[in-house]
C-alpha cells in the first residue's frame, strides 16, 4: 500500500504536465474568447455543474472542459510508462510539439480567426503571404507557452543519468497507470462529446460551416484530432480512386454538355465589361412587384426588374453550404455538396471557375463581404477560385452594426467607392448580410408600414419585410451610385438571391401572403429567388422560363464574349433552355412543365410529380426523365469534387 501511495505521489511530474497544458488550452480559448471564456470561469462551472448533472443548460458546450482534459490525456498517457530521464525527454518533446500547436494557432487565430486545419497546411502558399503578418502578430505573453519546455530541457541536462536509474518502478506498476490515464481520457473525450451530439450538436458539427464551430465541441487539441482523422478518412481510407474509364467517362459527360451549347441572344454584348455580382442575402422572389398597405415591398429591384432582363423562374439550389453554397453555384457551376459545404471540404480542389477565367482574360478579381473571412472557408477557397481579393470583416470603415455585421448600405457605399478606384475591368462579387435570418431591424430602419403584420407568431415574416425593404433601398442607391459615377454603362449588373428565408409552412402569415398552402406551392416558392441582369444596351425583358444558380457561370461567360463550351460547367445557357431545368440537392426538380418533390426517404416511387400547369398530381413515371438527368449531374458533380477531377481531365 505504502510503495502504492509513493508510486502515485512520483507521478506528479505528469500532473503537473497536464495541467499546464490545460492552462495552455485555456491561454487559446482566451484569446480567441471562445468556449471557457466567454462565460466567464465562474459561470462557466456553475454551467458545468448543471450539465454534467443532467439539468437544463442552454449550452452544449460546457462538456469542452472535460473534453479538454480528455484529449491531454489521450495525447500524454504513454509518458507514464516511461520513468526517470527518459520520461523528461519525451516529455519535454511533447510539451514542445503540443505548445508549438498551441502557439501556431493562437497567432493564426489573431490573424484569421480561425484554427489550422490540414487543408490549411495543404494551402501553407497562400498563408506564406502573410506569413511575416502572422508573425507581427506575436505578443510577449505568448512567450508563456514555451517557458516550461525550456525548463524541461535544462532539468533534463541537469539530472544526472546515475541518479535517475537510481529505483525504477515495476513494468505493471506503470503500463496498469498509463491504461488507467488512457481509459479516464477517453471517458472525458468521448462522453461529454456524444452528450452535445446529442443535444443537437450532430448538425453543426457535420454542417462543417467553419472550423471554430467544430472547435466548439472538440476544444483544440479535439480539434485537430478530428480534423486529422476526418482528412485521413476522405482522403486515404474511404477516397474513391477514379479509374482512367472513370475519369474519361465523366469528362465526355462534359464534352456532351458542350457541344449542346449555343450563344444565347445577348451573346458577347458585354464584353471587356465590368461586372458586379450582388448576391442578396435570403431575397426571394415572393416579394417582387408586391404591396402591403398599398406599398411596394421592393421598389428600386421591381424598377431594376421592369428595365432590364428579369427572370421570374429563377430557383436557387443551395443545400446545407447556405449562402457558401450559392456563391459556389454562381462561380463554378458544380452542385453543392450533399453534406457540410463544398467550400469546406474541397478548399484545395481544381475548379474551372468564373472569376480565374475572367481573371486570364486581365480582369481583376475580387469579393466584398463584410464578415469574417474564415466563415465558410471564404479566405481559403476564394485563391483557388481565381478571387485575388477578399474584403472582410477588418477592410470596411465602421458603420452600423445591423444583425451580424455592417448594414448593407454601408457595405454597398464602400465597396462602390473602392470599385471606383480600380483598373478596369473588374469583377466584383458583393455578399450582402442585412437581411439574415432573424431579420430583426433597428426601430428607425423598419421603414415599411407592416401594420396588420404583427402579433408573435409572424414576427419573422413581418421583420423579412422589412429587413428586405431595407436592403431594396440600399440596393436602389448603390445603383444610382454606379449611374452618376457614370459606371452603369460600363458593367454586366447581376443581382440575384442566395436562397430562402428559412420560414416554414407554419409561419402563416408567409403561407397566407405567398398562397402556398399545397405542397405544391410551398415547394415553388421556397426555392424561387429573383434574377436580374442589367446587360448595358439590351432592351429590358422579362423571361419566363425556368432557371438556375448552375447556370449562371455559363450563361454569364457567353454575355462576356467568353466561351462556355470550352469549359467544365454543368449548368446551361438560360437563353436556350427551352426545357430548363432546376434539379435540387435531393433530387427534386423543376422545369417549365413538371415539378417533382423527393421523398424524404430518398426513394424514387414515393416522391410526387406534379403538371405544373394545372398543379394537378400525376404518375411519378411523367418525371423520370428530367430527374434521370438531374440525377446524372448531381453524380458527375460529386464525382468532380471527389476526385478532383478537373485536375485530371485531358487538356
Ligand atoms: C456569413 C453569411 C451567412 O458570412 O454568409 O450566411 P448563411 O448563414 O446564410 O449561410
Ligand atoms: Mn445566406
Amino acid at each position: 500500500m505504502k510503495t502504492a501511495g509513493k508510486f502515485l505521489l512520483n507521478q506528479w511530474d505528469y500532473a503537473l504536465f497536464v495541467l499546464l497544458l490545460l492552462g495552455k488550452v485555456y491561454y487559446f480559448s482566451n484569446v480567441s474568447d471562445t468556449v471557457f471564456t466567454t462565460l466567464g470561469p465562474f459561470a462557466f462551472v456553475g454551467e458545468l455543474a448543471t450539465w454534467a448533472f443532467g439539468g437544463n443548460s442552454d449550452g452544449i458546450f460546457e462538456g469542452v472542459l472535460l473534453i479538454s482534459i480528455g484529449t491531454i490525456l489521450l495525447g500524454t498517457f504513454w509518458l507514464l510508462l516511461l520513468s526517470g530521464r527518459k520520461r523528461l525527454f519525451w516529455m519535454a518533446i511533447t510539451n514542445l510539439v503540443l505548445s508549438f500547436i498551441i502557439l501556431a494557432d493562437t497567432l493564426y487565430f489573431r490573424y484569421f480567426e480561425d484554427i489550422i486545419s490540414v487543408t490549411v497546411l495543404m494551402q501553407m502558399r497562400q498563408v506564406g503571404d502573410v506569413g511575416e503578418s502572422i508573425f507581427a502578430l506575436f505578443r510577449l505573453s505568448d512567450a508563456l507557452l514555451l517557458v516550461d519546455v525550456i525548463v524541461m530541457a535544462i532539468l533534463w541536462v541537469m539530472i544526472s543519468r546515475k541518479k535517475a536509474i537510481a529505483q525504477a518502478p515495476s513494468r505493471w506498476a506503470k503500463a496498469g497507470t498509463a491504461l488507467v490515464v488512457l481509459m479516464l481520457g477517453w471517458q472525458l473525450t468521448t462522453v461529454p462529446f456524444n452528450k452535445s451530439m446529442e443535444d443537437g450538436g450532430a448538425w453543426q458539427f457535420n454542417k462543417l460551416i467553419s472550423n471554430m464551430r467544430v472547435y466548439n465541441f472538440t476544444g483544440l487539441l479535439g480539434f485537430h484530432g478530428a480534423n486529422i482523422t476526418r482528412y485521413i478518412d476522405d482522403n486515404f481510407i474511404n477516397r474513391k480512386v477514379y479509374s482512367e474509364d472513370e475519369i474519361s467517362e465523366a469528362q465526355d459527360w462534359f464534352d456532351g454538355r458542350n457541344a449542346e451549347r449555343v450563344p444565347g441572344p445577348y451573346s458577347g454584348m458585354a464584353e471587356g465589361k465590368n461586372v458586379i455580382v450582388l448576391q442578396v442575402e435570403a431575397l426571394q422572389n415572393f416579394v417582387m412587384n408586391r404591396e402591403v398597405n398599398g406599398e411596394e415591398i421592393t421598389p428600386n429591384l421591381n424598377r431594376l426588374a421592369r428595365e432590364n432582363l428579369y427572370f421570374p423562374n429563377f430557383y436557387e439550389q443551395t443545400a446545407l453550404g447556405r449562402t457558401s453554397d450559392a456563391e459556389f453555384l454562381l462561380n463554378t457551376s458544380l452542385y453543392p455538396t450533399a453534406e457540410g459545404s463544398a467550400y469546406m471540404l474541397y478548399a484545395e480542389n481544381t475548379f474551372d471557375a468564373l472569376p480565374s477565367i475572367l481573371k486570364e482574360q486581365g480582369y481583376g478579381t475580387n469579393v466584398f463581404h463584410p464578415y469574417k473571412p474564415s466563415f465558410w472557408n471564404r479566405y481559403i477557397i476564394y485563391p483557388q477560385l481565381g478571387i485575388d481579393r477578399f474584403y472582410s470583416e477588418g477592410d470596411f470603415d465602421e458603420a452600423e452594426v445591423i444583425g451580424w455585421s455592417i448594414n448593407d448600405e454601408a457595405l454597398l457605399d464602400q465597396a462602390l467607392e473602392e470599385m471606383a478606384g480600380f483598373e478596369e475591368p473588374f469583377h466584383s462579387q458583393i455578399v450582402t448580410l442585412t437581411s439574415h435570418h432573424p431579420f430583426e431591424m433597428p426601430e428607425d430602419l423598419q421603414l415599411l408600414n407592416t401594420e396588420g403584420y404583427n402579433g408573435y407568431q409572424d414576427r419573422h415574416f413581418k421583420n423579412y419585410l422589412q429587413s428586405i425593404h431595407y436592403v431594396d433601398r440600399a440596393i436602389g442607391k448603390f445603383v444610382e451610385g454606379l449611374e452618376q459615377k457614370g459606371m452603369l454603362d460600363d458593367t454586366l449588373l447581376v443581382i440575384y438571391g442566395d436562397h430562402s428565408t428559412g420560414m416554414t409552412a407554419n409561419t402563416k402569415k408567409f403561407v397566407e401572403f405567398t398562397d402556398s398552402k399545397d405542397p405544391l406551392a410551398y415547394f415553388e416558392t421556397n426555392k424561387n429567388v429573383p434574377l436580374i441582369l442589367h446587360v448595358p444596351g439590351a432592351e429590358p425583358k422579362i423571361f419566363s422560363q425556368v432557371a438556375s444558380q448552375l447556370d449562371l457561370a455559363p450563361s454569364l461567360l457567353d454575355i462576356l464574349g467568353g466561351d462556355p463550351g470550352q469549359h467544365y460547367f454543368i449548368g446551361r445557357n438560360m437563353w436556350e433552355a427551352e426545357d430548363g431545368r432546376a434539379t435540387f440537392r435531393d433530387g427534386s426538380f423543376i422545369t417549365n412543365e413538371l415539378s417533382f418533390i423527393a421523398a424524404s426517404d430518398g426513394i424514387y416511387d414515393n416522391g410526387s410529380c406534379f403538371w405544373r400547369i394545372t398543379g394537378e398530381e400525376m404518375d411519378v413515371e411523367a418525371c423520370k426523365e428530367p430527374f434521370k438527368e438531374g440525377s446524372k449531374e448531381l453524380q458527375i458533380s460529386d464525382d468532380v469534387l471527389r476526385g478532383d477531377l478537373l485536375e485530371k481531365f485531358e487538356p
